[in-house]
């Protein structure tokens, strides 16, 4: 009795790393084209018995976001538009809005993306360093997204990946109260 119980075990235990081994080979989301939508653990459901928060920001040619600081309450929705009002062309000029996890300094995130146009200055070894991001914006254009506030209190670094526009400034905090 016992040891067809631990047969059973045994088999049971097999199939289930077998499943697992099945998950870990699925894809990534590594497309050519960024998604929009939150891609690490912090992509929970937004807490439904918070009002939506809803946040304008420019940013323009002298590389600054008109919004600085951004205030939220743990898993609380947050829906971001941003709006690129310069003129530039895109290729020397572009604007995004990168929210970054706690752990992720914004300097190394950066640096790791600089390189990374192909996928709009988010680098392969960092993209799960991103809570939420818009899309890279060439001039008069926006782009709208919504995630949820992180549901640790603290503050969380946003900016723009855009080579250099970091460096310049072009960076605010989202603080979670
Ligand atoms: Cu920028």
């Amino acid at each position: 009795m016992n040891s067809m119980k631990s047969r059973l075990i045994t088999i049971i235990t097999i199939s289930a790393c077998g499943l697992l081994a099945a998950c870990n080979k699925a894809p990534d989301n590594a497309g050519s084209t960024p998604e929009n939508s939150p891609v690490n653990a912090a992509a929970a459901a937004p807490d439904p018995s918070l009002p939506e928060k809803k946040v304008e920001i420019t940013g323009n040619d002298q590389m600054k976001f008109d919004v600085m600081a951004i205030e939220a309450k743990p898993g609380q929705k947050v829906t971001v538009t941003l709006k690129n009002v310069g003129t530039m062309p895109k290729m020397s000029m572009g604007h995004n809005f990168v929210l970054l996890t706690q752990d992720q300094d914004p300097a190394k995130f950066v640096e790791a993306s600089q390189t990374s146009m192909g996928t709009e200055y988010i680098g392969p070894d960092v993209k799960n360093k991103v809570i939420a991001h818009t899309k890279l914006l060439g001039p008069g254009e926006s782009d709208t997204i919504s995630f949820a506030a992180p549901r640790k209190a603290g503050t969380y670094t946003y900016i723009c990946s855009f080579p250099g526009h970091y460096a310049i400034g072009m960076k605010g905090i989202l603080t979670v109260q």
